[in-house]
């Protein structure tokens, strides 16, 4: 099964998170299908791309929870830094990308549309950082994405509580660029690449060039605070109460 599904409409690239069934989480075949599509020119072929999720329930529920089991404090950072790297190379890219958010956007989910230039959300959506609940923190952005999208307090908020933001509240907190019904999130973004393919290109570059700037050592403070969780007593409770479906002990 292909994990990761590329259309081209027009000059829009279209692509969709294909693993209905994990509720589209992140697994190493989706990261390096990824970082193949965002490694290559797009700018060659394509004036903008549309990140979205297989299925009406999941953008995607984050980074694939089956594959933290047994890591070592080395392996998880370097999943987590290898992880950034491709959310950098989304954010990196100089034509505008946009994701289209149905359902959850939990988690590695959630970093990953964050990573995105903009985010438009169906009403049903839900954002959220739920690494807490597993006794983890984000490995992949949310530290300082989260915090510069929504601010520092509402942020902590968030982090903290493992708390939900419906589309709405992500809306009014600056997250998402627009709410739109249930099922019509890709055509909205088409709409908003639609206006931008028809301004100049290279002008275009130069703002997401300018305004995507290097501001990485939160990044890698991150990851290596995140390599640190997961070897905990807690994030293994954390981790085995999630596959056991049971609440953890903490
Ligand atoms: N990973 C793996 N499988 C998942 C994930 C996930 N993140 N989320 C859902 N699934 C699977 C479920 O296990 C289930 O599979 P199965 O049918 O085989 O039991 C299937 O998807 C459907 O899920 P549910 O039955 O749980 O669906 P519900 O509608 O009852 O609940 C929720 C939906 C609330 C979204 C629930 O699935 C959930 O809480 N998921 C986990 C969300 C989460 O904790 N996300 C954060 C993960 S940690 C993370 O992203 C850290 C990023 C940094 C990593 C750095 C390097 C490794």
């Amino acid at each position: 099964m292909d994990v990761l599904l590329k259309e081209q409409q027009d000059e829009l690239l279209i692509l969709t998170i294909n693993r209905p069934q994990a509720l589209n989480a992140l697994n190493k075949e989706v990261f390096a299908a990824l970082k193949a599509v965002f490694s290559e020119d797009l700018s060659a072929s394509y004036r903008g791309i549309i990140l979205s999720g297989a299925g009406n329930k999941a953008f995607a529920a984050g980074a694939d929870i089956k594959e933290f089991i047994g890591l070592s404090k080395a392996d998880a950072q370097r999943l987590s830094a290898s992880g950034q790297e491709v959310f950098f190379l989304i954010e990196a890219s100089t034509i505008p990308v946009i994701a289209a958010v149905q359902g959850f956007a939990l988690g590695g989910g959630c970093e990953l549309a964050m990573a995105c230039h903009m985010i438009v959300a169906e009403e049903q959506a839900l954002f959220g950082q739920p690494e807490v609940n597993l006794g983890l923190i984000p490995g992949y952005g949310a530290t300082q994405r989260l915090v510069e999208r929504i601010g520092k307090s509402k942020a902590i908020q968030y982090l903290l509580t493992a708390d939900m933001i419906s589309a709405q509240k992500a809306y009014a907190y600056g997250l998402v660029n627009q709410v739109v019904p249930q099922g019509q999130s890709v055509d909205a973004a088409k709409k908003i690449l639609t206006k931008i393919k028809t301004k100049g290109p290279q002008a275009v570059a130069k703002i997401l060039s300018i305004v995507y700037g290097d501001t990485k050592d939160g990044y890698k403070k991150e990851s290596e605070l995140f390599a640190q969780a997961m070897i905990s007593d807690e994030a293994n409770e954390g981790v085995q109460a999630f596959l056991e479906k049971r609440k953890p002990n903490f």
